[in-house]
Formats: structure tokens, sequence, C-alpha cells
């Protein structure tokens, strides 16, 4: 039995790379049969035991378990785990400044649904060559305050790719964010000659157009990987109950111990520490309405 990492999935085919040599790989059945409850039994970034059936070519007799992962709820297939990439040390969450405009409440999702999955998350703001960087400042006090990192970049001008590059090194890194916000084009600069395929300028204009198809984990120079992912409109929170909303808005969550129900959503209650907080100006009110639309989609989706 040989092992190796999953680093591309097409269909019934998983690449997989062990010593140095790419398997094609299918799924022995009970490997499928194991994870019904996923849209698929093995995904990108897994570890997995295969046997060699001949040159070039195998059957995965087995995943291991899977260190953090990547989830969303499956919109095309209700209630499933879809699990984007497994065993990645962090998520860079990649927005624009405009050109898709920035949405505070996906990146509040990523979030979520990284630390849920064990994964570390840091902050990229690109095309900051379109804005004013003073206009993009906020986003540095809101997010760096909560302790991610945030960092500037233009992948067309090469602004921020020395910061960029360091946060990338030696680690396991998944890009994940919009369609448009320029991840594969960050990719391309970090490591020249990969050639990603990019968005055309001329058809940037083009709504719903992903450029990036499937899910790929590359190796890069400086050390370390990186996965790149087709963009998405919105991220369904998988295995989070509406319970579990406050725990992952650190800064709620302290201000929260001083509601008068331990058990307060912050929503309706009175003497509620958070919507006292929000009438001060001592939370941000962009933090809580976040807060609150997510709690809100959370009682439509839960799993629980
Ligand atoms: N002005 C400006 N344009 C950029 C920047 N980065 C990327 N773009 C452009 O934005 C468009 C989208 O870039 P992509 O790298 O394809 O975006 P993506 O996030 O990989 O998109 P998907 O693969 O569809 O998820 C392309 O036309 C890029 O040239 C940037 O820093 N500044
Ligand atoms: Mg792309
Ligand atoms: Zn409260």
């Amino acid at each position: 039995m040989k092992q190796g990492c999953v680093f591309k999935v097409e269909g019934p085919w998983s690449q997989v790379e062990s010593d140095g040599l790419n398997y094609r790989c299918s799924l022995r059945k009970k490997v499928k049969v194991a994870a019904d409850r996923q849209t698929s039994p093995v995904v990108v970034g897994d570890t997995v035991q295969f046997v060699e059936t001949s040159p070039g070519e195998g059957v995965i007799e087995g995943i291991l378990e899977r260190r953090t992962k990547l989830s969303r709820l499956a919109p095309w297939a209700r209630g499933k785990e879809h699990v984007v990439v497994a065993n990645m040390d962090q998520v860079l969450v990649v927005v624009a400044t405009k050109d898709p405009p920035l949405k505070t409440r996906l990146i509040d999702r990523y979030i979520i649904a990284a630390t849920n999955g064990g994964l570390r998350v840091a902050l990229c703001v690109n095309k900051i060559d379109l804005v004013d960087e003073g206009d993009m400042s906020w986003v540095k006090d809101m997010y760096g305050s909560l302790g991610y990192p945030v960092l500037f970049t233009s992948a067309v001008k090469g602004v921020g790719i020395d910061e960029l590059a360091s946060v990338l090194k030696d680690r396991k890194t998944v890009l994940a964010g919009q369609s448009g916000v320029g991840k594969s084009s960050l990719i391309n600069r970090i490591q020249p000659g990969l050639g990603l395929r990019i968005q055309d300028i001329r058809k940037a204009a083009r709504k719903g157009k992903h450029t990036t198809s499937w899910v790929t984990l590359l190796g890069i120079d400086i050390g370390g990987y990186v996965v790149d992912t087709p963009g998405i409109r919105e991220l369904g929170l998988w295995d989070i109950g509406k319970q579990d909303v406050a725990e992952f808005f650190g800064d709620i969550w302290e201000i929260g111990k001083d509601c008068h129900f331990s058990m307060c959503s912050h929503t309706h209650e009175p003497r509620c520490a958070v919507k006292t907080a929000v009438e001060r100006g001592a939370l941000d009110k962009l933090r809580y309405e976040s807060y609150l639309r997510i709690l809100e989609s959370t009682k439509e989706n839960s799993t629980r």
C-alpha cells in the first residue's frame, strides 16, 4: 500500500502525489459509502492510502483522518457537507476593494467556517490600486483588532506581494473568496510561471462567470503549498447552530458576558450589554449587523 496526497479531484478520479510521482486513482466503493453525508468522499488535501494497479494508476483504499477542513453547506445537495479542502493550515480570505465590492458578510462567514474547521485566518484586500489606501483602513482596524492579519495587495501593480509571500511561506494555505477578486492573479504573482488562468479583463463585467473551475493544490518555491479555489457568491455555513454564532464573534462574545441573561442572543432581550455597546458606539454597528444576519441565516440552515 502506498500513501499520498490528493492534489486534484476530477469527477471519479483523484490525482495523487506520492514520492514525487503522480497517480490517477479511482475509489474503492467502501470508501464512498463511509462518507455519504458529504458531497465527495475524497477532497483535495486528503492523505490517502492506495494500491498501484498499473503504472501511474491506482485505487484508493482509505482516507486518513483530516487534521483540518474548510467546509460549506452544499447549496446543490441540501444538508450535505461540502468539504472544499482538507489538511490546510490557514485560509487566506481574498476580497477586492471594488469590482466586485467588498462584503464584510462573506469575510465573517469565512472566519466562522475556517475557525470551526481548525484553520487560522488571514485577510487579503486585493485591487488596492483601484482606491486610496486610506479608504480601506477601516478594514485593517476592524479585523486587525480581532487578531487577524490584514494585507493590502495589488496583483496587477505588484503591491504587498512580499508581505503576502511571508504569510504563505512554509504553510499550507487555501485562497478563498468571491469570483473575480484576484485569487489566481495573486498566486501567479507569488509563483510566476504557473500560468493559472485568470479572468479576461474584457469579460470581467460578465456576472457569474468563474474562471477557476477546479480546486487545485500547488507547491510554491518559497516553501509551502497554496490551494486555488473557484470563487463563490455565498458561503452556506455547515454544522453551525444558532447558539454557536456568538462564539465566533470574539468581540461580541466578550461584551456579551455582561448581558443580564446568560443565554442572551443579543436580539430582543432586555438589559443586553451588546445592544447597549452598539448604542454607545463601543461596538461597530457593522459588526453587530453582520452578527444578526448570520444568526438569522443559521436559523434557516441549522443542521442540528
Ligand atoms: N485592478 C486590479 N485588477 C486585478 C487585480 N488582481 C486581479 N485583477 C483582475 O481581476 C480579474 C479577476 O482576476 P482572477 O485572478 O481571475 O480572479 P479569481 O479570484 O481567481 O476569480 P475566479 O477564478 O473566478 O474565482 C482579472 O481581470 C484580473 O486581471 C488587482 O490587484 N488590481
Ligand atoms: Mg481563479
Ligand atoms: Zn445580549
